[in-house]
C-alpha cells in the first residue's frame, strides 16, 4: 500500500484553496493509501505567533480534517510538534541542504521579500518540511502547486541523502490535482488565494456563514463583458470562479459554459453561492459536532502515537548510517 503523507499550517484561517487543492484529495486518498495528515504547528512559528492563538488554531486545523471526512480510523491525523523526529531530522538535513538552494525559495524570496528580522527557519523551512516527509518514507505527497518547488527540494535531500550515507529514504511525488490546484484570490485573480493576504475577501473560508460567503462572490472581481466563458487569459476573474464552480459541481468547462449561455454574472455567481453554501454548510456542522464531542484531543494523541512509532523507525536508520548510534 502507498504511503501518504501531507501538512496544513495552523496560520489564518482555512480557505477554499487549501480545501480544494490539498484536503479534499487527502479524503479521497485515505481510502487506497495508508495516510499520514499533520498540522504542522513547527512551520507556523517561522513567523511570529501568539502562543494562545497557535494552539487554538491547531485544534481548528484538526477539527476540520476530520470535518471533511478524514476518517481517525483510516488516517493518521497528529500534530508535528507532539513528534519529535520531525526537529531532529530536520537538522541532520540541513547539514546536506545548500545555501543556494533555499534562496531560490519562491516562497521565502515572497515571504522575506522587504521585511527586517527575516528568521533563520523561514529560510529552512523547506528542509523541516522534507524531514516530515521523509520520515514516513512517502510515496505520495498531495498538494497544491505553490509546494511543487519544495517536493522538487524533498527529491533531492532524499536522493543526496541515499548516495552519501546508502539506502534510506524513498524518494516522494508530489500529487498535484488538476482542477483547483491553484485558487486564485477573489479579488486579484493574479495572486492566488492566501491564508496570510491582509484583505479577508481575498478568499472563502471554511468557516464562513452563508452571508459571508455570498457577499464575497458579489463582490469577486469579475472582467468586462458579461458572457461566462472560460478564458483565463482575457478573463482572469470569471475563470478563476469557474475553476471552483467546476470543482465543486465536477461539470467541465464546456458544460458550466452552456448552462449559462446568454444569462450572465449575476446568475451564475448565485448558483456558485449555493454551491459553496452547500458544501460548507456539511462541513461545519460536522465541525460543530466534532467540537461538541471533545474526542479531537484523543483522536490526535492515538494519531501522536501511531506516527512517533513510524518515525523512530526511519530516525533510528539515519542516526546509524551517520554514526550517532551508540547504544
Ligand atoms: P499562506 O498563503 O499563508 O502561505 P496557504 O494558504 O498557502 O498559506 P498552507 O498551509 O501553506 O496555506 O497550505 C496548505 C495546503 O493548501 C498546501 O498543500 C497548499 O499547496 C494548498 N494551497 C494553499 N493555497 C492554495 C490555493 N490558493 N489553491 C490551491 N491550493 C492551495
Ligand atoms: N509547506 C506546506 C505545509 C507543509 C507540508 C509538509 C505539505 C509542511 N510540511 C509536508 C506537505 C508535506 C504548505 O502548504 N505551505
Amino acid at each position: 500500500m502507498n504511503r501518504v503523507f501531507s501538512g496544513v499550517q495552523p496560520t489564518g484561517d482555512i480557505h477554499i484553496g487549501n480545501y480544494l487543492g490539498a484536503i479534499r484529495n487527502f479524503v479521497k486518498l485515505q481510502d487506497e493509501a495508508d495516510c499520514f495528515f499533520c498540522v504542522v504547528d513547527l512551520h507556523a512559528v517561522t513567523v511570529p505567533q501568539d502562543p494562545k492563538i497557535l494552539r487554538q488554531k491547531t485544534l481548528e486545523v484538526a477539527t476540520l480534517y476530520f470535518a471533511v471526512g478524514i476518517d481517525p480510523q483510516k488516517s493518521t491525523v497528529f500534530v508535528q510538534s507532539a513528534v519529535p523526529a520531525h526537529a531532529e531530522l530536520a537538522w541532520m538535513l540541513q547539514c546536506i541542504t545548500y545555501f543556494g538552494e533555499l534562496g531560490r525559495m519562491t516562497q521565502f524570496k515572497d515571504k522575506s521579500g522587504g521585511k527586517e528580522n527575516v528568521s533563520v527557519g523561514l529560510f529552512t523551512y523547506p528542509t523541516l518540511m522534507a524531514a516530515d516527509i521523509l520520515l514516513y518514507q512517502t510515496d505520495v505527497v498531495p498538494v497544491g502547486q505553490d509546494q511543487k518547488q519544495h517536493l522538487e527540494l524533498s527529491r533531492d535531500l532524499a536522493q543526496r541523502f541515499n548516495q552519501r550515507y546508502g539506502e534510506t529514504f524513498r524518494v516522494p511525488e508530489p500529487f498535484i490535482g488538476e482542477i483547483g490546484a491553484k485558487v486564485m484570490a477573489l479579488d486579484d485573480p493574479a495572486k492566488k488565494m492566501s491564508k496570510s493576504a491582509g484583505n479577508p475577501n481575498n478568499r472563502i473560508d471554511l468557516l464562513d456563514d452563508a452571508r459571508t460567503v455570498q457577499k464575497k462572490i458579489a463582490r469577486a472581481v469579475t472582467d468586462s463583458g458579461s458572457e461566462v466563458r472560460y478564458a483565463p487569459e482575457d478573463k482572469p476573474g470569471i475563470a478563476n470562479l469557474m475553476s471552483i464552480y467546476s470543482s465543486l459541481s465536477g461539470e467541465t468547462m464546456v458544460q458550466i459554459e452552456e448552462r449559462y449561455q446568454g444569462k450572465g454574472y449575476g446568475n451564475f455567481k448565485g448558483d456558485l453561492t449555493e454551491l459553496l453554501n452547500a458544501e460548507l454548510g456539511g462541513i461545519q456542522s460536522r465541525y460543530q459536532e466534532l467540537q461538541e464531542s471533545g474526542k479531537v484531543l484523543q483522536f490526535l494523541e492515538e494519531g501522536a502515537a501511531r506516527a512517533l512509532a513510524v518515525a523512530e523507525r526511519t530516525l533510528n536508520v539515519v542516526k546509524e548510517r551517520m554514526g550517532f548510534k551508540y547504544f
